[in-house]
């Protein structure tokens, strides 16, 4: 069994537990000076030896930190199970027989139902959002329907933007961001006068954006590429697994297949972020995302997927099974 059957404090032997409150306004947040509320302890029911203890750390209502949610050995299984399916997924080959990254930038893209990856990435997701929602009332459920799974093969991270497309779900339920191998700089904001918070994803730490922070601003602003686990055996790489709750576009996978920044990161600057997020309509995808669109380009050839980039600890992760 990926994760023991328990309760979520249970499960992830929760320790250190902080809560901090933020002076909120309609759309901008601000941490106060005595934003500090408490800090205790959580008795330790499931120790895990050769982890760091987890803790919750409700940065606002509706944006929350678990630190060291999943265990090393999980994501490690997780950094298997994506490079499998990467294997068909991360890559495109261009018509001169060169296989490149599917963005067009240093970053794989996988985006499918939630029914296409194994069990076990779900229950991570589940229990994610139980322990998340039993620590901040206000962070709404969610039914995870579909993964992007990206794939970081270097310092460079994404943009900043805010989740506002149709596949990303409608509603202000949350987007449940897990983070595995190569740790990041992680930056939000409300809106471009806020200053801007960072935080440090490490493998094993899940970000939950929902309720009246489900449209907020982020970026992956660099992978640190010289902190990631042992297991990567100095072939770093970060994998994140971003649970969406979009139930209006299941069926429509086909029409989301490919995100390039350059082209497809639209409407960002015209976007005014409603008052009651529960009301958001998502911004329909472009043509040129679909993979019935990316047949007819030129530049690819899509007959010819296959991923030929194995890093070494992936193999070995293979034989340790
Ligand atoms: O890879 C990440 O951690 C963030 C992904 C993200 O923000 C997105 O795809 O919208």
């Amino acid at each position: 069994m990926f994760l023991m059957p328990a309760t979520p404090s249970q499960t992830r032997g929760l320790s250190l537990v902080y809560f901090f409150s933020y002076k909120t306004s309609t759309h901008k947040t601000e941490r106060g000076p005595n934003s500090f509320i408490s800090f205790f302890m959580v008795p330790h029911i499931q120790p895990y030896m050769t982890d760091p203890p987890s803790s919750v750390e409700v940065i606002e209502p509706g944006l929350v930190l678990l630190r060291n949610f999943v265990t090393d050995s999980e994501c490690q299984k997780l950094a298997q199970i994506a490079m499998e399916i990467g294997q068909t997924g991360f890559y495109c080959t261009e018509k001169g027989g060169e296989r490149v990254l599917n963005t067009g930038e240093a970053r794989g893209r996988i985006y499918d139902a939630a029914s296409c990856f194994p069990r076990e990435v779900l229950t991570c997701c589940n229990e994610a959002v139980a322990t998340c929602r039993s620590f901040d009332s206000s962070m709404p459920p969610m039914d995870c329907t579909h993964v992007l799974l990206n794939m970081y093969t270097t310092t460079e991270g994404l943009t900043w933007h805010r989740d506002i497309y149709e596949n990303d779900g409608k509603s202000d339920h949350p987007v449940v961001n897990l983070c595995v191998g190569a740790s990041c700089k992680f930056g939000v904001k409300h809106s471009d006068e806020d200053p801007e918070r960072v935080f440090t994803l490490r493998s094993g730490d899940v970000l939950l954006f929902g309720g009246t922070c489900r449209l907020i601003k982020h970026a992956v602003l660099e992978i640190l590429m010289d902190d990631f686990p042992k297991w990567m055996k100095g072939s770093p790489i970060r994998f994140s697994f971003t649970f969406r709750d979009s139930p209006e576009v299941l069926g429509r996978e086909e029409e989301f297949k490919y995100f390039r920044v350059s082209e497809h990161l639209v409407g960002q600057n015209d976007f005014k972020v409603p008052r009651n997020s529960k009301t958001f309509r998502g911004l329909p995808a472009l043509p040129s995302q679909s993979w019935r669109e990316a047949h007819t380009r030129p530049e690819f050839d899509d007959s010819t997927w296959q991923f030929d980039r194995l890093p070494s600890w992936s193999e070995s992760i293979r034989e340790a099974l």
